[in-house]
């Protein structure tokens, strides 16, 4: 299976959920079902990086590319992400291009950055791999998504997309709706047209953009827009959909 990056360069639109439940068979089962990749979420779930490690091992096994959201722009975590064999790797809240710029130092190994170098993690095949072609190809194997999502980054948009190597720019609608001052309103009018305006900014900086929905005919209406990497729900949210519906329906007995 094609690594993330090298599908979002071939311009593929990529579908997946985020997944909150420390278990290594949700993976399995978002690969089972068809997903491009899956975000273990490590910001909003419950999840630390020794968790995710077996996620990240069963997704790879299901066919399902494996990012990790970091719970917070730090070196340390983002490292960590990767180290343990993450495809892409997803810094919340970036506010300037300061912090862009930090994230993506932190995910690079030198010369493009400050990533500590270490052989023997998973990413290297324990160290299987020739050292030298790993320390010298994962920069171009990994993806780094930056999420911008508050007024001061949407401020700084256009700053923030003149670093490089950014990968994903990725708008969160729940955040950015807050910073709108109509927190929740995912499908209001004003947030509509502020994505609109940063798909072009992020389209003219040669960037994908990434972007969250809550259900699949959003995300289709999204996709024709052009988004390119579209997060589809969490886990959770999606069981309970699904338990809901069927104890409801038997409830009432009203399929
Ligand atoms: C947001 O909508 O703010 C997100 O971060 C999506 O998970
Ligand atoms: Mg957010």
């Amino acid at each position: 299976m094609a690594l993330l990056k090298e599908r979002l360069k071939q311009g593929e639109q990529v579908f997946g959920p985020f997944v909150n439940l420390c278990h290594p068979a949700v993976l399995e089962v978002a690969g089972l079902a068809g997903f491009d990749f899956a975000i273990i979420d490590t910001e909003h779930g419950e999840l630390s990086s020794d968790r995710a490690v077996d996620m990240v091992r069963a997704a790879k096994l299901a066919g399902v590319c494996p990012v990790v959201r970091v719970y917070g722009n730090q070196p340390e975590l983002i490292a960590k992400a990767l180290d343990i064999g993450a495809e892409g790797v997803q810094v919340p809240q970036i506010g300037s291009k300061k912090e862009a710029a930090a994230a993506v130092r932190a995910a690079k190994f030198s010369p493009a950055g400050t990533r500590g170098c270490n052989r023997y993690v998973r990413a290297a095949g324990y160290s299987a791999k020739d050292k030298f072609a790993y320390f010298g190809g994962a920069n171009e194997e990994t993806a780094v998504i930056l999420q911008v999502e508050g007024q001061e980054g949407i401020d700084n948009l256009t700053d923030i997309l003149t670093v490089k190597g950014i990968d994903v720019l990725f708008i969160g609608p729940y955040d950015l709706s807050a910073s709108l001052g109509i927190p929740g309103q995912v499908d209001h009018p004003d947030l509509v047209a502020a994505m609109q305006k940063n798909m072009k900014l992020a389209s003219a900086a040669g960037i994908a953009i990434g972007f969250f929905v809550d259900d699949v005919e959003t995300a289709i209406q999204w996709k024709r827009w052009g988004i390119q990497y579209l997060s589809f729900a969490a886990d959770v949210g999606l069981l309970y959909r699904a338990f809901s519906k069927a104890a409801r329906a038997f409830k009432e007995e009203k399929v």
